[in-house]
This record gives structure tokens, sequence and C-alpha cells, in this order.
């Protein structure tokens, strides 16, 4: 059976508390491949597992149902700190370990994806794709640390604990640091919100005998899903499907796919004020927020737009026991978008009832666990008054999965970038591109179909991309016990 404590914290039960995370990439010093497995030992007592911060949880919520009935505020006990590490296919191979892992797209890393991941680049003279990414995820990059934390003195305490056990700051360090983002989870009413402002972190899938309550409308995925090794671990496609090998040592780790996104927020709020849906009743402002409503699936508030069609509910938006139970299958959303353009970002990364024609476990393989945080300033009235980015912000997009082409890689190509899909739709309708991350590599023209849903064959054409990737990588997040026997030495 499944034992939690050997399970690092950041892949299920929803992952390492977090206010502030960073992701520290690094690479292994050739000359010292050795002392880094055998520091690696040191750090294996500084990783959280699931079963901690679960237990956590459990305090938390003691605590708050204490203050409550005694009318009290006390302080989070938020866990001071999470720590985890994952390694890319080339860090794996530093290490000497070279069993076969059982996926293709790990193995190949995201960088020679890029192009069919649709991210924007030009073509070099060598003929090969180059994707406009910054220089960092362009290097060879072995491995990431999450450091998460509920200040930057505690997460810049425990890095430096970490960068000690790897002599990071003498004259022979272990590793290299890459690149260091740090992510940051909003301030005041905005907290939890990304950065287009809306309420993000309220769907992911419910882990079997994991999470033991799950909400209404929230789907229960098998343990392999996510988890290596454990029932439901996915074939690799294909027909018939090949069933999937892996090392021991692969048990109850999980695949994580790292995105590095640019959000152009002051832009995307312009075409928002743009274009106004035009509907009687509705101020022009009202139709610029039910345009955004209609490209996300939900309102800013977290409400999903196939229960609250023409105005925000926030109620419903923050009410965990209705605000994921919804499944496309109204009789006027069915074949037609009256209430959620077939498009929008929720409809397209997980379409629900959109492939009930194709059994009750179509879904299942291209459920993914999301556990990223924004980062960057936020919007400066300079910046607000132009109409233009000046700073870097988005979102360090991560995913846990057992198998990437099916998880990751999947959303974003099949269903995402995918003009056709979802394909329950009226004939002659093209959905479009998902408006949110759905992408070309020239960066060209995209449209969606059923913004207005008074008018849903007319094609809306997005102006640009509001969403830029900048790098990636993929990673595998080893169970505790393989980091200890296996990557330790
Ligand atoms: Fe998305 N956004 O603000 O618009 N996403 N996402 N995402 N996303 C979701 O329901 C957003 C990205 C998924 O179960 C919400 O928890 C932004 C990538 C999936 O119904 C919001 C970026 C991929 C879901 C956003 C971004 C996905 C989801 C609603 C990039 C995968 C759950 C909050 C900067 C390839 C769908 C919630 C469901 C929800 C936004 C990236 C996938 C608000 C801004 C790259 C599976």
């Amino acid at each position: 059976p499944l034992d939690l404590g050997n399970i690092q914290g950041d892949i299920l039960a929803g992952g390492l508390p977090k206010k502030t995370e960073t992701c520290y990439f690094f690479r292994i010093n050739d000359a010292y491949v050795h002392d880094f497995r055998t520091q690696l030992a040191k750090l294996v007592p500084l990783i959280t597992s699931t079963a901690e911060v679960l237990d956590d949880q459990r305090k938390q919520l003691a605590q708050n149902k204490k203050d409550a009935a005694e009318k009290k505020i006390t302080p989070p006990l938020l866990k001071i700190c999470g720590v985890n590490i994952s390694f890319s296919t080339k860090g794996l191979k530093k290490m000497g370990i070279t069993d076969e892992i059982g996926d293709a797209a790990f193995d190949a890393g995201m960088l020679s994806g890029a192009k069919d991941l649709g991210d924007i680049g030009h073509s070099s003279p060598n003929g090969q794709f180059d994707p406009d990414w910054v220089p960092a995820f362009k290097q060879e990059i072995h491995g990431l640390i999450l450091i998460t934390g509920d200040s930057y003195a505690t997460a810049a305490e425990k890095l430096a604990e970490i960068e000690h056990i790897f002599r990071v700051k003498t004259q022979n360090p272990i590793i290299h640091e890459v690149i260091r983002l740090v992510g940051d989870v909003r301030s005041g009413k905005e907290k939890g919100h990304e950065h287009f402002g809306f309420q993000d972190g309220i769907s992911n899938p419910a882990v079997k005998d994991v999470d033991a309550k799950p909400n209404p409308g929230q789907q229960v995925i098998p343990q392999g899903i996510i988890l290596c090794g454990r029932p439901g671990d996915a074939p690799t496609l294909g027909t018939p499907a090949v069933p999937v090998h892996r090392p021991s040592w692969a048990l109850d780790g999980s695949f994580l796919s790292f995105r590095y996104l640019f959000q152009l927020v002051p832009e995307f709020n312009k075409f928002l004020k743009e274009n106004p849906i035009t509907i009687t009743g509705l101020t022009h402002e009202q139709g610029s927020e039910l345009l955004g409503a209609r490209l996300v699936g939900r309102w800013k508030s977290g409400a999903p737009v196939d229960l609250a069609p023409l105005h925000d509910d926030p109620v419903l938006g923050q009410d965990p026991l209705r605000n994921n139970d919804f499944h496309y299958t109204f009789p006027d959303d069915q074949q037609t978008q009256t209430r959620c353009p077939f498009a929008a970002h929720l409809r397209k990364t997980n379409p629900r009832g959109d492939l009930d024609q194709f059994g009750p476990n179509a879904l299942t393989p291209h459920r993914i666990v999301r556990s990223g945080i924004a980062f960057g300033p936020e919007v400066t009235p300079a910046e607000a008054a132009t109409e233009r980015t000046q700073l870097p912000r988005g979102l360090l997009f991560i995913a846990y999965q057992s198998n990437i082409e099916q998880g990751f890689q999947f959303v974003q190509q099949s269903w995402s970038n995918n003009t056709k899909f979802p394909p329950k739709k009226p004939a002659n309708e093209v959905p479009g591109f998902d408006p949110i991350i759905g992408q070309t590599n020239n960066g060209g023209v995209r449209t969606l179909s059923g913004t207005n849903p008074n008018s849903q064959t007319t094609d809306l054409n997005l102006d640009k991309q509001w969403v830029v990737p900048k790098g990636g990588e993929y990673f595998f997040s080893p169970s505790i016990p393989a980091l200890k026997n296996t990557f330790a030495l």
C-alpha cells in the first residue's frame, strides 16, 4: 500500500504550503559527481513528504476550529519550510543512473519538444528550431530544488543550508546554479489569484485513497495517473498501447513539467476593454468582464461560467462544494457555446462531459496535478496607463503526472493548440485556440468562436499571445526511498 511518507510533498494533497517559492535549477559539477551523490544523503532529511504536508494541514484545521470556538485569531501554523528535489534526464545520466525510465518526452527534454509545444521561435541556420527562451533554459540543467516558505527569510535560510551541503560558495562547488526563479502568492484580495486576476488552484483531480473527501464535481483518478508504478500508471500512447516498464526505483515518483510562462497583463486587460461582449443590459465594463470570464471559463472570483453564465457569483466562486460541480452538460451547453465557449481555457484543459461519448475514462490519462505559483510584481501605474508590459511577471507553472506525453504535453498540444478540439460541437463549428495558453510557433493570428453567446459562430480575433513561454524542462521527482537508496551514495 501507498506510504505517504515516501512521496515528495509537492505532488499530492495540495502540495507544499507556499507563500513564496524558490525554484533553484542546478548543474552538477563534472568533477564532483560522486560528491554530489554522497552529499545527497544529507539533503534527504530536509525533504518534505506528503505525510508531513497532510499532518500540517490537519494541525492548521484543528487550530482554525479552536480559534473559531474561542473567537480568536492565532498566527498561521504554516510549516516554516518545504523542500523537494527532482532531476532532468541529463541529471540522471550525469549521476550514472541510466535505466530506461519509460517516458519518451522526459528522455527527449522540453527544449527538443518546444516546436511541437507551439512555443514561439525561429529556425536557426542549422535548420533546428530555436525557441525564444531565456538562455538559462537552453543550457544543461540537471535538477530542480523547490524551496517553499512563509517568508523570504525562512526560504533564504533553508537555501543557505542546501548550498552549504553542496559547497556552493566554496572554491570547489559540487553544483552550479543555472537560474533561480522566485514565485510569490499575490497579496491582499488578490491572494490565490494569478496575474490576470483569476482565482487559481480550485480544480485539481482527487487522487484515490489520498484525497479523502473529493469535492462535488472533482474527478477521482487512480494513483498511477500521477505516481509511477501505481495502479493506472498509463501505458504509452498508440494502438495497441504498450505497457510501460519502469525501473523499481521509479515507484512513487512523478514527472514534473516546468514552464516559465510570462503574462502580458496590461495588454490582456486592454484587449478585454476594447472587445466587450455586447448584450442588452450589460454595461461596457460588464461586457469586458464577461469576455474575460468566457476566455478563461471562470469569473475572477472562481465562479464557473457554466454555472454563472452572465454575471459573476463570488459566493459560488468561493464555495468548494459548488465551484467545481459542472460538466458542460446543461442542455443549452452540450452542443452549443451558450454558457461556455468550447475553447475557453478550462473547457480545453479539462473538457469534463464533452468527452462522455468516448466512455467514462476518456479524460483520466490526461489529468495532471497543478502546483504552480505566480511570479513578478504587481502591474505598476505606468504599465496600466500605457497598457504595455515593462516588468516580467507570470506563472511558474508546475504540473505532475506519471506520463508527460499523455499529461502536460497532451493538454498543451492536442487540446489547447488544436483548433478542432473539443470534438462535441455542431458540424462546421471550429472551437479555435485556447485563448490563454493555445499557441503557434510564429506567434501568429489566433481565433476562437463562441465568445458572444448570441453569435456563436462568430470568430473573435485575438490580437496577440498574452502568455509567452520563456523556458522549461521536464524533471523526475523520485520517492524519498529512491533518493535515499538509489540516488544517494
Ligand atoms: Fe490553467 N488563467 O488564469 O487563465 N488555469 N493557466 N493551465 N489550467 C486554470 O480551476 C492559467 C496552464 C489547466 O479542472 C484556472 O483551478 C494561466 C497550462 C487545467 O476545469 C485559471 C496560465 C496548463 C486547469 C487558469 C495557465 C493549464 C486550469 C482556473 C499561464 C496545461 C483545471 C483555476 C500563465 C497545459 C481545469 C482552477 C479544470 C485552470 C489560468 C497555464 C491547465 C484561472 C494564466 C500551461 C488542467
